[in-house]
């Protein structure tokens, strides 16, 4: 006789599932134990917060499940900000949090609180997640983790919720009959960007929209965050097919080598001049998988508000609510489909042709940051700061594309750090750069490229991280440690949370409270942290190609402190 967690454990193997991020706790311990028993490996974090963050990661670079198994009340609480992650950037993880004994739960709209450590996680994670349920019996745990698992996988992508009693876990039960199931294979699924049930667009559509590609007088393709879960190079195959000019948003970017021919890179304030130029420029413009929310898209002047306004725009997209008053303006056609589908059609379409390889051929110059970007800009509330041995992030961005391991699965966090990776990094090695796109919470890259290295794909993960960032990460330093080799880590120093300098410059006169060390963040002795910490680390202050060359050479090294000059600035694009 097995009990409901054993039941729950096979199911979850049954998917695939064979890690799970945990943080333990009495309402979650009998989760865990029939896990390990099964043959999940258990992944213990030092809390919840990190743990998802580390299962977030796993599933954007491995495309396999996971599962978070935390604890009631403050386990599950802990975690909001991680399914929040993914739920902005559609990516699907299975939370399991552990609940108060069936009997003990509480009636919300009546009471405050019955149960220890009870908290209402229907409510509080309905409203960010594909599917949330409350299993309060052991015979409803089979059915519905089969249900979170299509309903992850259905139309756009997304996190589940299961909040399971104690009782539930450890009632014992015979063997239910559900036994004519099929499991599928999460991958699979994902790489085709559907589950079975979708309702989705005829062939009619797609042959439409191609026809409408191949007649348009200057098409632009705009790719998001809907390409993430193709296989990899299938989208550059039918680029070279296309011969379109493309551009993307940043939840795009390992759709399509940065040297690709036809890439001009990303838009938005924060993109590449070209890549906004191009969208306004545009006759037809395809917007594929991509929803482009307010940060992503370029500040226009009221000229070319009215040039866009006259491209003509065409959508595909498993989400056509985000289309409702955009401001994009009105779409021609939202085809409700799927890329890969689309790119199947048209790969079977669009014969082969002889300049094929020329897609590759573009150089890529030294540096690669629109240089007006990042600029060097001393203000009087600066004087504290120190001003030797500082690197520019041109410097440090030449380095690391001379020195980066080829395929690296880079995980950039927050500030400066990923809107300079995302231009700077080349991207012509295998290469493919991860992050929060959306919610972009401080302390998410250490976490996540942990998650992604449990992985054994061969690939190096490397975390660039700010020094604000990494201090919100530190309770994620056990495991690194743990993790020897496995993730590199780049500490981006300059000094303080300068992108909420930059912020401050613009309002509140500059003033800097909560920001530099005389007005709030604490002295922080980072160096003494790592190294009480076991972890080994390098102080560029020398060559820095030299010291980087030593650093992903050398597996005992952690961490690499760079120093970059404070002064530097993040100036978003002037409206084009
Ligand atoms: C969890 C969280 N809290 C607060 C913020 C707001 N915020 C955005 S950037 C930033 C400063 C980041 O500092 P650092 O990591 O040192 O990077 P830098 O800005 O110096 O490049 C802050 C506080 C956030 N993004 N996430």
């Amino acid at each position: 006789m097995k009990t409901g967690a054993d039941f729950l454990a096979d199911e979850l193997f049954n998917f695939g599932v064979r890690v799970a991020f945990v943080f333990t706790g009495g309402a979650i311990s009998a989760i865990i134990d029939s896990a390990e028993d099964r043959g999940i490996k258990i992944i213990p974090y030092d809390n919840e917060l990190d743990a998802s963050y580390a299962a977030e990661g796993y599933v954007r670079a491995t495309l396999k499940p996971t599962v978070v198994l935390v604890t009631s009340g403050p386990g599950l609480t802990n975690t909001i900000t991680g399914i929040a992650g993914s739920w902005f950037d559609s990516i699907p993880v299975l939370f399991i949090s552990g609940q108060v004994k069936s009997h003990e739960k509480t009636n919300f709209d009546i009471c405050l609180q019955n149960g220890f450590q009870e908290t209402d996680v229907i409510r509080s994670t309905s409203h960010m997640t594909k599917y949330c349920k409350a299993v309060d019996h052991c015979s409803q745990i089979i059915p519905t983790v089969r249900d979170a698992f299509k309903s992850m996988l259905t139309g756009r992508p997304g996190p589940a919720v299961l909040d399971i009693t104690m009782d539930a876990q450890t009632q014992v039960m015979e063997n239910p009959n559900l036994e004519n199931y099929i499991y599928y294979d999460f991958k699979e699924i994902l790489n085709k960007g559907m589950h079975l049930d979708n309702t989705l667009s005829l062939k009619k559509d797609y042959e439409y929209l191609l026809k409408k590609m191949l007649e348009a007088k200057n098409p632009v393709i705009l790719i998001g965050g809907g390409m993430q879960w193709l296989p990899s190079g299938l989208f550059e195959n039918i680029v070279k097919k296309l011969k379109i000019k493309i551009i993307s948003t940043y939840t795009a970017v390992n759709a399509i080598r940065q040297d690709n021919l036809y890439y001009d890179g990303m838009i938005g304030p924060f993109g590449n001049p070209e890549a906004n130029k191009s969208l306004i420029e545009a006759s037809d413009l395809f917007v594929l998988g991509a929803r482009i929310p307010q940060r992503a898209f370029p500040l226009l002047t009221k000229e070319s508000k009215k040039k866009f306004q006259s491209v003509r725009k065409f959508v595909l997209t498993v989400d056509p609510s985000e289309f409702i008053n955009h401001k994009i303006g009105p779409i021609d056609k939202i085809v409700n489909g799927l890329i890969n589908d689309f790119i199947k059609y048209a790969d079977d379409t669009i014969p082969d042709s002889d300049d094929i390889d020329k897609v590759f051929k573009k150089e890529l110059s030294k540096n690669l940051i629109p240089i007006k970007m990042f600029q060097s800009i001393q203000s009087p509330s600066d004087n504290s700061l120190s001003t030797e041995n500082n690197y520019s992030i041109f410097q440090l961005f030449d380095s690391l594309n001379n020195t980066l391991p080829k395929n690296s699965d880079i995980f950039v966090d927050v500030g400066q750090n990923v809107c300079s990776s995302i231009l700077g990094l080349k991207r012509n090695r295998g290469e493919r750069i991860f992050s929060s796109w959306a919610n972009s919470p401080m302390g998410y890259s250490l976490p996540a490229s942990l998650g992604a290295a449990l992985d054994d794909n061969e690939r190096q993960s490397v975390c660039i991280i700010g020094d604000g960032g990494f201090r919100t990460a530190l309770s994620s330093l056990p495991n690194l440690r743990a993790m020897k080799g496995k993730v590199k880590i780049i500490l981006w120093d300059n000094q303080g949370y300068r992108t909420i300098v930059d912020h401050l410059e613009k309002m509140l006169s500059g003033r800097r409270k909560a920001v530099t060390v005389e007005s709030g963040i604490p002295y922080f002795p980072i160096k003494k942290v790592l190294i009480s910490s076991d972890l080994e680390l390098l102080d560029s202050k020398g060559n820095l190609e030299n010291d980087m060359k030593i650093f992903f050479s050398d597996d005992k090294i952690d961490v690499m402190i760079v120093h970059i000059d404070p002064s530097i600035r993040m100036i978003p694009n002037i409206a084009i």
